[in-house]
């Protein structure tokens, strides 16, 4: 039964229990209706508590049945008879009120919420806005702006927040159903409070202010639906009358269902899901995360140890000398300090990562170490020395990482003793922030090593993908793959900014010009020179990047690279840039012509396409939605274009 019906003594206990997350499927809404129908007509039911079986309430419709055709009692339907209700209903919520599971709530006349507890309308983030009221029944009940703020944005309230609000009424100490029984008790008696549908809305406190958040929404965007038709649908609750704004936000949210963008974030949103899951380790246990070793406390190095401390993992760092501890140990302080400026943590949690942290230079430190992460110098020497000191330190159960970009892990294996414990765990700039995170899955890998490197990115809230050894391994590989051809685009006849705008129309925060430039050019130069001597004569080469490095143009950190820039981040055209390319293009003995953007977009969408669909053949990835969220996630791929691998057709199950 999806719906169970309890009482205690003139009170009804509705519990929910649809696993794994109670989503709203047609047996919930069913016994939502039948619910109803038995604590209305039973006269000695005077109130219903509204909770949910498992570890959160309901986060949501089940969007896994989308697919099909909408099959009656409609939520929306359920919600309007729920708040009809002639007997006070009060939700009782814990983990993650959402979506449909929120609108629910507000359908009620109560909310009482545990401390821990999150509520949010997400639906945007699925190219959706909320289909059973939310859009009317949130502006009635919170303030204007803060409606705006949760539909546009999507993202979840704490609870304690929530109560400030006005989202909540309560939140509850100790027990969940026994505080909200306390407190429907106390409700008893009470004149029932007007449905939300039923009151006025709250409307915008300053209408400039209104029109700069909505400017921002449509700035944010970048094009979408979504947010735009919450803005217009919100609007519109806050004028028209409650039942018409009701009927419109069903009306544009079946619209937006059917709209490719939310297919697209739809298939971003189980593809993330499914990312972490490789067949083989099926049943394999994990090692132990109790202590983190991590070698150079260099940018990434540093931006390791701060992930692993803000996930509560102790972390020793290795570093040649003191001079460099210390440094290392600073940049570290210099992140958390940053992320207490936000506010995501107190002084006092700074101060408790921050004793988390030890510094040493003698590898001994690290002879109780679990997993231990080399961020060093990307230099197959260096490397070798490292996993030969790790060899003599750390126990034979301790999994070993590497932290390169490009060098052979297989090649770092080969030289330690123990080959089965070495992995690969290619983080990405800022290693604390970026969600991303390739799970390189070495030929003598063990099972239980990546296990450990999966456990290990769940700890760290990461996205984890797995990758096959080869050179760049998934989200690297295709950016060479289409930054060759946007080198050949520019040869052939476009500028950088013209592919740069092409890139942010369709949707990229930057194009790959502006990116380069940011990153520096001098990092791919040096690979680009390593490489040389292999490369294949046959195959054309695009020498305009080497002449900027050779003229010292290696991007914002020097004033110039593909741009000018006079104040160190605006992107201006430089004629000696195009200059530089028309020379090149001479030299090859090619007459330039002009590019559209979307033959741009339709180049670079065809590379990636195309190196996707090889690195799926070597089996380097699992399946082709990992591409997607490693292009997505890490490279800035617009999410509600669904992925490279999504736009050309493949459709996993
Ligand atoms: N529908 C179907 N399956 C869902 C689901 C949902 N809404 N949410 C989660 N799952 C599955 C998920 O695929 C995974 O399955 C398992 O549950 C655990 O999820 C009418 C129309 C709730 C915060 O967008 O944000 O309501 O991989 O790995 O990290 O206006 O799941 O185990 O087979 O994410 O603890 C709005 C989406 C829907 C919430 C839990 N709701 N879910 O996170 O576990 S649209 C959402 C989440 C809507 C109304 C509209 C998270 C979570 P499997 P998980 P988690």
């Amino acid at each position: 039964m999806a719906v169970t019906l309890t009482r205690m003594d003139d009170i009804a206990i509705a519990t929910v229990e649809n696993p794994p997350v109670n989503a709203v499927n047609y047996a919930v809404r069913q016994g939502l209706l039948e619910a109803l129908v038995q604590t209305e007509a039973d006269e000695e039911i005077r109130a219903t508590i509204l909770i949910c079986a498992g570890r959160t309430f309901v986060a949501g419709a089940d969007i896994r049945e989308f697919g099909q055709p909408p099959k009656p009692p409609h939520l929306p339907d359920v919600i309007t008879l729920l708040e009809g209700a002639t007997k006070p209903w009060v939700a009782a919520i814990h983990g993650s009120a959402l979506g449909g599971g929120l609108e629910i709530a507000l359908g009620c006349h109560y909310r009482i919420a545990t401390p821990s507890a999150r509520l949010g309308l997400p639906e945007v983030t699925l190219g959706l806005i909320p289909g059973a009221g939310g859009t009317v029944r949130l502006p009635r009940l919170v303030a204007a702006e803060t409606a705006l703020d949760m539909i546009t944005g999507g993202k979840p309230v704490a609870a304690p927040k929530a109560l400030d609000s006005g989202l909540i009424d309560a939140l509850a100490d100790g027990d969940l159903q026994e505080a909200a029984l306390r407190f429907a008790r106390q409700r008893l008696g009470e004149t029932l409070p007007l449905p939300l549908s039923a009151q006025s809305p709250n409307l915008p406190r300053d209408a400039e202010d209104w029109k700069t958040r909505q400017r921002r929404v449509l700035d944010r965007a970048r094009g979408q639906a979504a947010p735009r038709a919450a803005l217009e649908i919100l609007d519109t609750a806050l004028t028209a009358p409650a039942k018409e704004a009701l009927e419109q936000e069903r009306e544009t949210f079946l619209r937006l269902k059917s709209h490719p963008e939310s297919a697209a974030l739809r298939h971003v949103f189980f593809a993330e899901r499914a990312a972490g899951q490789l067949p083989r380790l099926k049943g394999a246990e994990p090692g132990p995360l109790d202590h983190i070793g991590i070698i150079g406390g260099g940018t990434m190095g540093a931006g390791i140890t701060a992930a692993c401390l803000l996930a509560d993992l102790p972390v020793t760092m290795i570093e040649r000398d003191t001079d460099a501890c210390d440094a290392g140990r600073a940049r570290v302080t210099d992140i958390l300090d940053d992320a207490q400026r936000r506010g995501l943590i107190d002084a006092s949690r700074h101060a408790a990562l921050l004793s988390q942290l030890t510094t040493a230079t003698d590898y001994a430190a690290l002879a109780a170490a679990d997993l231990v992460i080399e961020a060093v110098f990307e230099d197959m020497a260096t490397k070798h020395a490292v996993f030969k000191a790790l060899d003599t330190h750390t126990r034979p159960v301790c999994i070993l990482a590497s932290n390169t970009s490009y060098l052979d892990i297989n090649e770092m294996a080969r030289a330690t003793a123990h080959p089965e414990r070495i992995i690969g765990l290619h983080f990405f700039s800022p290693a604390h922030v970026m969600k991303l995170l390739e799970l390189i899955v070495t030929d003598r890998a063990s099972d239980r090593a990546l296990a450990t490197g999966l456990a290990l990115g769940k700890r760290l809230r990461k996205l984890t993908v797995p990758a096959g050894v080869c050179d760049g391994f998934i989200g690297n590989r295709i950016l060479s793959s289409y930054r060759r051809d946007t080198d050949a685009i520019l040869q052939d006849g476009a500028t950088p900014s013209q592919i740069d705008q092409a890139m942010r129309d369709f949707g990229f925060p930057m194009g790959i010009f502006e990116m380069q430039d940011l990153a520096g050019l001098d990092i791919s130069w040096a690979m680009r020179k390593r490489r040389a001597a292999t490369r294949d004569p046959d195959e054309r080469y695009v020498d305009i990047a080497d002449t900027l490095c050779e003229a010292g143009r290696l991007g914002r950190k020097t004033g110039r690279g593909w741009y000018l820039y006079t104040d160190g981040k605006t992107p201006i055209p430089d004629p000696e840039v195009e200059q530089i390319i028309a020379q090149s293009a001479e030299a090859a003995g090619i007459t330039r012509r002009a590019f559209d953007p979307d033959e741009i977009i339709t180049r670079i969408l065809t590379a990636m396409q195309h190196e996707g669909q090889e690195i799926l053949n070597e089996n380097i990835a699992e399946r082709a939605s990992d591409i997607d969220v490693v292009m997505i996630n890490g490279y800035g791929f617009p999410r509600w274009r669904g992925g490279p691998m999504y736009m050309a057709g493949h459709r996993d199950s």
